[in-house]
């Protein structure tokens, strides 16, 4: 098969003095951190449909993007050009995951019969190039927000045949998910919001979605699918309020109805940001409540509202963030997937491999830097200490449940003196610091 990607060698790990801009600095993907190697903790996955499918246009523009399969004029034949590229750049990155959304591999026709075949025709293309390669599929979704019908959202559209052809458009990505052995099964709700409650009957809104997922559990039970489903929450865009607004809502929509054995969280970075939380926070309560699946790897601008999906390179968020993963226990099913995409003014094929290296060194840094904040206890024993007085006396009572308001009263009428630590926030933050240089 001819080379695509030209100017894209296979990047090789160089060490942290190399000045090769196409090698890596810190992912040296058979290094031991801890007992398992870098590729085993992170996981890494390509998104296909910001790094194959983007064209860099915005609202001021049209597209920028330079790809070898641009000249190809038959939307079918276009798409196996793509997906051979697609593997061509994973391999030669060196990352064993890719995720996409249905209509990112295959075209959609006419009719949703001729779409479902393009698809089974794609599918088993990618399935031949996934056993030639050994990359595998982190997880597969389907698009249910590009294409006009779903204006006012899928599952949540107030017009039940959209909420139909959502359905079968899901079951047939489902379908192709568990052809292709995927790991996972993403569900973000694209348009599953709303602009105004002038028009808008939150209640059943909320209900059908919930309907929606409970008929998606059904069908993974047909299919006989292991693919772990997963929620991933964002606070608005495109819709002004998404219902998946944050871990906390997704939690307490999944526990409202009786959901949340079937699904984990896939938490993105600057999904987390655009809700006025750290990537961090999002990880933490997750976890906290055992429902850390997966990872949308990319971060935003600080500067702008907008959900600008930057390959990541802040080291002291990987930092924060691998240790919640670790701390996690690590990935089973889920992964990093880099959904995050190139400036519009990075158009040429290499400026792919820049951004990649850039998010899989900053990835493996904070990877490092996590595993000795664990191993070294450097957090661990200052957040124990803060917390010794749960341990014994009326601590202890209060955990075990062992008091209520009129003991607790007795309690603080003898000990109203109170003496307080202080939090040492600065001090930890020297730690911090210490830790991402090191
Ligand atoms: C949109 C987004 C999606 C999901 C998959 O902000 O993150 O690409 O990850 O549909
Ligand atoms: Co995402």
């Amino acid at each position: 098969m001819s080379e695509m990607f030209k100017d894209i060698p296979k990047i090789p790990y160089e060490g942290p003095d190399s000045k090769n801009p196409l090698a890596f600095k810190h992912y040296n993907a058979d290094e031991k951190v801890g007992d398992k190697t870098m590729r085993e903790h992170l996981r890494f996955s390509v998104a296909y449909w910001h790094s194959f499918c983007g064209t860099g246009a915005d609202p001021f523009g049209v597209g920028t993007m330079i790809r070898p399969w641009d000249d190809i004029a038959d939307p079918m034949e276009k798409a196996k050009a793509r997906a051979r590229g697609a593997f061509e750049f994973f391999q030669k990155l060196g990352v064993d995951f890719f995720c996409f959304h249905d209509r990112d591999i295959a075209p959609e026709a006419d009719t949703l019969r001729e779409t479902n075949r393009r698809l089974d025709d794609i599918t088993a293309l990618l399935k031949e190039l996934m056993q030639e390669t050994g990359v595998q599929l982190l997880w597969g979704t389907a698009c249910l927000f590009v294409n006009p019908r779903f204006v006012h959202g899928a599952a949540s559209s107030c017009n039940a045949d959209v909420f139909a052809y959502a359905a079968a458009q899901v079951k047939k990505a489902m379908e192709i998910t568990h052809e292709l052995n995927g790991l996972g099964y993403t569900f973000w709700g694209g348009r599953e919001g709303y602009e105004t409650l002038l028009n808008t009957n939150m209640g059943l809104e909320l209900d059908n979605l919930a309907r929606f997922f409970e008929m998606a559990v059904d069908y993974k039970n047909d299919l006989g699918m292991q693919a772990q489903f997963y929620i991933e929450p964002k606070p608005k865009e495109p819709t002004k309020h998404q219902y998946d607004f944050d871990v906390a809502t997704v939690l307490g929509f999944l526990e409202h109805y009786g959901l949340d054995k079937h699904f984990k969280i896939n938490v993105e970075a600057n999904h987390a940001t655009l809700a006025a939380h750290t990537f961090e926070h999002e990880l933490r309560l997750a976890r906290t409540r055992g429902m850390l699946g997966s990872v949308d790897a990319n971060e935003g601008d600080l500067l702008l509202g907008w959900d600008t999906d930057h390959l990541p390179t802040d080291v002291y968020a990987t930092t924060l963030g691998m240790y919640e993963i670790l701390k996690a226990g690590g990935f089973t099913t889920g992964g990093l997937n880099f959904d995050a995409k190139l400036r519009r003014a990075s158009f040429e094929p290499v400026d792919l491999a820049h951004g990649h290296i850039a998010g899989m060194d900053a990835f493996a840094r904070g990877l490092k830097a996590a595993h000795r904040l664990i191993e070294d206890q450097a957090l661990d024993s200052f957040i124990e200490e803060r917390y010794a007085s749960y341990t014994t006396g009326i601590g202890a009572d209060i955990v075990n449940k062992k008091v209520g308001f009129k003991e607790l009263e007795a309690y603080a009428v003898e000990n109203d003196q109170i003496r307080n630590a202080s939090g040492r926030e600065e001090y930890l933050r020297n730690i911090l610091n210490q830790y991402v240089a090191g």
